[in-house]
């Protein structure tokens, strides 16, 4: 008799208990509820699940696009083009212009074929759905215009266009007729997807990305030399590790475009994973990932560490870019930005890895075809060794 009384209260407080409960999951539940409000906002706080990025052993991984359709012209699958004697002198007079040959820029398409430089493995590979958007950002100072735009149309082209918010096209004050009005008719084919802005002084390319991130409505900035073509499938390798972590910088591997002839062909030799690096002097270097690391790779073809960056190409989390500062402003025109931005991202928490499955070609130009104008008149000595020093002091 006694022992009945303790378990008829406990059976007391389990029913008052569940009543409790079920009245909290009732609360929780009804549309009106303030508490359902708070549930909301708790699971935006928690680390929402991620889904992570998956080699497939058989098959194509998710945004690994069809076969391109072969075509037949000047340049096409990236081999290197001629122009015929009677042209031959105004490809010379182009070169001298721009350090570019604009004539053969301008006999070949703009969506040309170009050979895929990619490990094998690349194709296999399954990035997450819900990648971050992104904002491509062109700095341009009287760039050649068939070279600018072959630029936009193969981001166009090999990007999936739910991840690419817009390419947004800078314009660094250039004087350059064709990059007036024909540009501003030309990118209307994008409508909203193609965006320009026009700086109304000239500020150099470190400032003017700066202003290009500012102004970018993607969450992620990546940011391309103005005489680029993208290769196959480049942009969600590039997502990846910032969907991932924000904190992490993304760089592709970069082909070499010939600015004679167009000729599209890697840098490295295939299979090689090569990174940034600095010597004494500041002195931009890149060489082969060290043999323990490389070893240590299940995948040959996955992003890896690197110290630095060569500066022209990469992503990163647009508000993370923000948050760091940006490029620091004191630093002009180019050179040194990237060992800056560097710095920043590792002293912050942050880290950089290249990405050998985003390939990204770029023409490398015979000569800097443009000066520094009134800029360099601020400073003396050369602007380079200038934000040299100043990246070590400040
Ligand atoms: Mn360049």
């Amino acid at each position: 008799m006694r022992l009945g009384i303790p378990r008829r209260s406990r059976l007391v407080v389990l029913l008052v208990c569940s009543a409790v409960v079920i009245l909290l999951f009732l609360l929780i539940r009804s549309p009106d509820s303030t508490l359902r409000y708070d549930s909301l906002t708790f699971a935006k706080l928690r680390p929402a699940v991620r889904e992570t990025v998956k080699f497939l052993e058989d098959g194509n991984g998710n945004f690994e696009p069809p076969a391109d359709t072969p075509k037949i012209g000047p340049g096409e699958d990236g081999k290197a083009y001629h122009l015929p004697p009677s042209q031959q002198n105004e490809g010379s007079h182009s070169v001298s212009e721009y350090g570019i040959n604009m004539i053969v820029s301008d006999s070949i398409a703009m969506d040309r074929n170009i050979p895929d430089t990619r490990h094998e493995e690349c194709a296999h590979w399954q990035y997450p759905a819900a990648l971050p958007t992104t904002s491509v950002v062109i700095v341009f100072h009287n760039e050649g215009f068939s070279t600018l735009m072959r630029t936009v149309h193969s981001v166009i082209n090999r990007s999936p266009p739910q991840l690419l918010h817009e390419v947004l096209l800078v314009d660094d004050f250039s004087d350059k007729a064709n990059l007036k009005e024909p540009l501003d008719d030309y990118i209307r084919r994008w409508g909203s997807k193609v965006r320009l802005i026009r700086n109304k002084e000239r500020e150099g390319l470190i400032r003017t990305r700066t202003i290009g991130a500012e102004q970018a409505r993607g969450e992620v900035v990546l940011f391309l030399d103005a005489h680029c073509e993208v290769n196959k499938n480049w942009l969600p390798p590039l997502l990846a590790p910032i969907y991932r972590d924000r904190t992490t910088m993304t760089v592709p591997v970069i082909d070499g475009i010939d600015h004679e002839t167009f000729e599209y062909r890697p840098v490295y030799g295939p299979g090689t994973n090569y990174r940034g690096i600095f010597e004494w002097g500041m002195l931009y270097k890149e060489t082969e990932l060290p043999p323990e690391m490389e070893n240590a790779r299940p995948h040959s073809s996955s992003p890896y560490k690197s110290p630095t960056h060569a500066g022209g190409l990469f992503a990163i989390d647009r508000s993370y870019f923000l948050e760091l500062g940006a490029y620091d402003p004191g630093l002009l025109v180019w050179g040194g930005e990237n060992f800056e931005l560097s710095f920043k991202v590792w002293q912050c928490g942050g880290s950089i890895e290249w990405v050998p499955c985003s390939r990204v070609g770029h023409v490398y130009r015979g000569f800097m075809p443009y000066n520094f104008g009134k800029l360099a008149e601020k400073k003396k000595g050369p602007i380079i060794t200038n934000n040299y020093k100043r990246v070590i002091e400040v």
